[in-house]
């Protein structure tokens, strides 16, 4: 709650006036009905024409004043909920950008998707309600019981025995809805995940003629949340006309009951029809009390949710790293007895005492059988994902003592699973540095082989790339990519099997590239080809998460088996290529 009213705070303003001017139209609503008694008991019983028409025009101005208040507490009601909303939504995102792959991978980015879409439309939407009913509601409630108190206490008796019987539904109802909402904000999660899985891979979707099964599934989030809404909304449905239905019984008691002191001579007639309209009224408060409260316990279930993320803790931050102002100076790399697990819970490291030292400027390479850890093994080095044991120290500095920014900086990394984003391929490079002049943009796809290709598009380094980069070839994204790597100048330079759609030739340009232009960084090579590694300094071969090999490509192939096997099984298509 105090987080939320922290949000409030910069906008008090509009949060105070909304209220206030509701506050106005509901004098006015209170007030009317005994205007209009008067007009029927003082007016048309003694039939004064002028007396009518001067509570009349009484009332026109009072509906006017009303009017004015009533839009303006819709305005800056609005206004401040909009503003709220926003400022939440700011923050959300902004902590989801501090998210460790960890982090988000324990929410899902589907569900993410929703907390910061539909979550913070929950709480804004009941912000807005609060804003224009909190003071209007029971505002309303207590003048017109005042009001109806006055008119008549002894048939005020009625609401004694009706009122009670109403909070108790209410209560009940309450209570019995609060855990579907919960539920319901889920199956969102739920279709949410299902639309964006589908959306971003409908390329793969589509090539593997899956729309059937895409459809099925999304019928089934659909429906759950269906069923999940139906439930939730179902016992409001019947709150509904069990409400009115004591409602009706109500004014029926009082009609009895006021009829026959009208009868008597007790009761004005005009009193009679005002009460009637305050019986309306504080019952109809009493309603819309419950629908507050009913939108309240949905915005409970999303600011739940909300906080979920804002207190998320962020494991992989460099708030205690001791040594900020340090850079990566020279790219000398160390493991000492890594051990990292994915999951908790799982049995077998991914990772199982990996020790290995790497010299500035050497170019090692890493192989390895598909699922062993060498994508895992270099996520360590720019503190992708933190070791559980042991330590990873670049130029003799434990990573975790580096600012995230300067490590990150120093280590240029081509992901495995590489994406480019919508723009120029200008900007996608720039992503390596904002302020590259054009002759070093130039130069670095140069070294990735890329300047050719780019050359030959129309609008050369200002074509445009679709989302994630789907209107280039496998092999340009991947020196594309490269090129974007290149431009950090990285010293330390990781190519996650980056030229595995790049043909051998183009390959072999781009290592001899680096020799050049990367001499003194460190360059960490992981491939399937034996012909992309076989000139690195060294080579680690990698099997079941544990380091089996280390040395150059000849002594391997002298005392390695793994590595022979390797060699030996693709020899055989290089010779039949050659
Ligand atoms: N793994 C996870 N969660 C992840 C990534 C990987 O559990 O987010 C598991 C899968 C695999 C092991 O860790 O059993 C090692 O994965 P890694 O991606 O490091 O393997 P690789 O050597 O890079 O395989 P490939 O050659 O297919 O890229
Ligand atoms: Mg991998």
């Amino acid at each position: 709650m105090k987080r939320w009213l922290k949000y409030a705070r910069p906008y008090v303003k509009y949060f105070t006036l909304g209220p206030l001017l509701m506050i106005v139209e509901v004098i006015g609503e209170v007030v009317m009905p005994k205007f209009f008694a008067n007009i029927i008991n003082g007016g048309v019983a003694n039939q004064n024409p002028g007396y009518v028409i001067t509570m009349g025009l009484i009332m026109v101005a009072a509906s006017l004043l009303m009017m004015m208040g009533g839009v303006g507490g819709c305005y800056y009601g609005a206004k401040a909920s909009i503003n709220f909303g926003a400022d939440v939504r700011r923050d959300v995102f902004a902590k989801v950008q501090t998210f460790g792959f960890a982090n988000i991978d324990k929410f899902s980015t589907g569900s993410l998707v929703t907390r910061l879409t539909n979550d913070v439309t929950q709480i804004q939407n009941f912000t807005n309600m609060l804003l224009r009913m909190c003071l209007r509601t029971p505002g309303m409630l207590i003048g017109a019981l005042y009001m109806a108190i006055r008119l008549n206490a002894r048939l005020a008796l009625v609401l004694a025995v009706i009122m009670p019987i109403m909070i108790l539904v209410m209560t009940v109802v309450m209570k019995v809805s609060f855990p579907k909402f919960t539920r319901m904000q889920t199956m969102v999660d739920g279709l949410n995940v299902s639309v964006q899985e589908n959306l971003t891979n409908i390329r793969v979707v589509k090539s593997f003629v899956r729309e059937d099964y895409e459809e099925d599934r999304f019928r089934k989030a659909n429906g759950n949340l269906k069923s999940a809404g139906m439930d939730a909304i179902g016992v409001i449905i019947l709150m509904m006309p069990v409400m009115t239905l004591f409602m009706n019984l109500a004014s029926l008691s009082v009609i009895w009951f006021g009829g026959r002191m009208v009868l008597l001579g007790s009761m004005p007639l005009g009193d009679l029809t005002a009460f009637i309209t305050y019986i309306t009224q504080i019952l109809m408060s009493l309603m819309m009390l419950s629908m507050i409260f009913m939108s309240a316990s949905r915005a409970v279930a999303s600011s739940k949710r909300l906080s979920e993320v804002l207190d998320e803790h962020v494991a992989l931050s460099d708030e205690n790293a001791s040594r900020k102002d340090l850079k990566v100076e020279k790219g000398r790399i160390e493991f000492k007895h890594v051990f990292f697990r994915y999951y908790e819970t799982s049995e077998e490291p991914v990772l199982e005492d990996i020790n290995l030292t790497i010299e500035p400027g050497q170019t090692v390479g890493i192989i390895g059988s598909t699922g062993c850890g060498k994508t895992t093994l270099v996520s360590m080095i720019p503190r992708l994902y933190d070791v559980d044991e042991g330590e990873v120290l670049v130029d003799g500095v434990n990573v975790k003592d580096y600012s995230l920014t300067h490590l990150r900086d120093g280590v240029g990394m081509v992901l495995q699973k590489n994406v480019l984003f919508s723009g120029s391929i200008e900007k996608n490079l720039r992503w390596g540095n904002q302020h590259a002049t054009e002759e070093e943009i130039t130069a670095a796809a140069k070294s990735a082989q890329a300047d050719d290709f780019i050359r030959n598009f129309t609008d050369g380094y200002q074509m445009e790339l679709g989302q994630g980069g789907v209107n280039v070839s496998g092999g340009q994204k991947q020196r594309l990519c490269i090129a974007r790597a290149l431009l950090k100048k990285p010293k330390i330079l990781i190519l996650d099997d980056s030229t595995s759609a790049v043909d051998t030739a183009t390959e072999a340009r781009i290592r001899q590239s680096f020799k050049g232009e990367l001499k003194d960084s460190t360059k960490i090579i992981i491939a399937q080809r034996i012909s992309s590694v076989r000139d690195a300094d060294t080579i680690i071969v990698m099997d079941d998460g544990k380091v089996t090999g280390m040395g150059t490509h000849e002594e391997l192939l002298e005392n390695n088996e793994a590595y022979q096997e390797i060699y030996y099984s693709q020899m055989d298509r290089e010779e039949v290529r050659a």
